[in-house]
């Protein structure tokens, strides 16, 4: 971590998917905004960077594992960030889980003080480490986040029950246990428990602040 002034602070959030690393950012992004000011806190989600894959039939899509590191565009995403910490407005892509490929409008980042960065692989991609000045990691227990996933994608992704648990069993857990869990070291914090930890949440907002003091 650098001991100079940060003009830019980008805080890393990974973990399983649905363990609570959207809570936990939107949380602290709220909290934030009210002591930093609207316009100098932003949270970008790392699924907003998976593939276009509008080239490929539906058929073709489907068969994408997204849960593997190669599903995800990292290196725009580590463009955007530089570009960010280089006081430079980004266009966000934006994704749709339904037809599985980006959508044509984008959304526009204005450069900001501090920048809240969340996805299941942003710790297995050296880049990203790099970039970050502090991450942390989702220890949820996995049967919490199959329960919050099953619940989460039937209500707002699209997914039948059935087709969320056999996806689960098919890349979800072993991606997990091949590329997320062995990604945890790289964290400087191990969250326990979800996205309602609040000694969690008082201690990034603290930590965040501190940077932004230095
Ligand atoms: P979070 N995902 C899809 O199901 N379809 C897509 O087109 C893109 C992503 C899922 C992805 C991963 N995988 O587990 C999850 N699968 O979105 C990550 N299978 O999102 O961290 O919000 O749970
Ligand atoms: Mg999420």
């Amino acid at each position: 971590m650098s001991e100079t002034s940060h003009q830019c602070v980008i805080i890393g959030i990974a973990g399983a998917s649905a363990s609570g690393k959207s809570l936990i950012a939107s949380t602290v992004y709220k909290e934030l905004k009210e002591k930093v000011g609207d316009h100098q806190i932003g949270v970008i989600t790392e699924d907003c960077y998976y593939n276009d894959q509008s080239h490929l039939s539906m058929e073709d899509r489907v068969k994408t594992n997204y849960d593997h590191p190669s599903a995800l565009d990292h290196n725009l995403l580590c463009d955007h960030l530089e570009q960010l910490m280089k006081g430079e407005a980004v266009e966000v892509p934006q994704y749709s889980y339904n037809e599985h490929t980006r959508l044509q409008e984008s959304t526009t980042m204005t450069p900001k003080k501090v920048i809240i960065l969340e996805g299941i692989l942003l710790l297995t991609e050296p880049r990203l480490r790099d970039i970050m000045h502090a991450s942390i990691f989702m220890d949820t227990p996995l049967d919490i986040c199959l329960l919050r996933r099953l619940q989460r994608d039937v209500a707002e992704r699209g997914r039948t029950m059935e087709s969320v648990l056999i996806q689960y069993q098919k890349t979800v857990r072993p991606m997990f246990m091949q590329f997320i869990e062995p990604s945890k070291q790289y964290a400087d914090i191990i969250v326990p428990r979800g996205g309602k930890n609040r000694i969690a949440i008082d201690v990034l907002k603290a930590h965040i602040a501190k940077l932004l003091r230095s």
